[in-house]
């Protein structure tokens, strides 16, 4: 079993002692046992990964042979925004990544200077809120090393990622986004990636750019990645509450 399994286990085991004090507590306080259960399961989802597990730790990574035979294409899928529709007839020769907002030095990057940089693979399982995972292999660059070369400014606490597609597959509907904060931002396993399962990125997944970020949910790896922009807030991004589906009820942070 790998290291990042076994850590992993050994958090659920104190995760299960933190639910087990909570629930005697609660009882105490006179709540009936499902009213505290419920109480405190809750308290776990939303505070077991904060408190319980290292937002650093890693997400299982998994063997070539795990790789889902299918991995579905959710969300958008075929984008009609005319200057994403430009990009790919002309095989992304044009596209360029922006990597700007609360940066010493903008960034503006071809996909081969992309891949110049160093690469990370990864083989990870991919947990969607409509009830399906997949367990997919990518390659791409750390969002970190992008980071880094544009240099961060102290005030900046949030990544914004822009997208080409509106999700309701319209020329003028509202682009997803989506942010992070920066712990998620220098995560090891947090990479744009340009290929899926030793293959270019196809179009249904997000070419010619997607984030993952392992730790979070399928909503949080936004695909047909335009721009990036690092913010001080939430005020100075798209929506209220920090992507296109927090924005419509999700939790900002999906993590799993
Ligand atoms: N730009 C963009 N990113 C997106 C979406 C989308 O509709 N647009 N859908 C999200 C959802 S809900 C999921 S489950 C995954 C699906 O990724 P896949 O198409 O590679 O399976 O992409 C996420 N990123
Ligand atoms: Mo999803």
């Amino acid at each position: 079993m790998s290291e990042a399994l076994l850590n992993r286990r050994s958090w659920i085991a104190r995760a299960g002692a933190a639910v087990g004090v909570l629930t005697l507590a609660a009882c105490q306080r006179g709540q009936t046992i499902s009213e505290s259960l419920r109480v405190s399961a809750e308290a776990l989802t939303r505070r077991s990964q904060r408190l319980l597990i290292p937002r650093e730790a890693l997400a299982p990574e998994y063997r070539p042979q795990d790789i889902s035979p299918f991995f579905k294409p959710n969300g958008s899928i075929d984008p009609a925004a005319s200057d994403y529709v430009a990009l790919r007839d002309a095989g992304f020769a044009n596209y360029r990544l922006t990597v700007d907002g609360l940066v010493e030095r903008p960034l503006s990057l071809s996909l081969a200077e992309l891949r110049e940089r160093p690469s990370r693979t990864q083989i990870t399982k991919h947990d969607c809120v409509e009830g399906w995972t997949a367990i997919g292999q990518w390659t791409g660059v750390r969002l970190e090393t992008l980071l880094d070369e544009a240099g961060l400014k102290p005030e900046a606490r949030y990544i914004v990622f822009h997208c080409f597609d509106a999700l309701t597959q319209t020329e003028d509907g509202p682009r997803y986004y989506e942010s992070i904060d920066l712990v998620d931002a220098r995560h090891p396993q947090t990479i744009l990636a340009y290929d899926m399962n030793r293959e270019t990125l196809t179009v249904p997944h997000g070419a010619p750019l997607r984030l993952r970020v392992e730790r979070q949910l399928g909503y949080k790896q936004a695909k047909y990645i335009r721009r990036i922009e690092a913010v001080e807030s939430f005020e100075a991004m798209p929506g209220p509450r920090g992507g296109y589906w927090p924005d419509r009820g999700y939790e900002w942070y999906a993590g799993i």
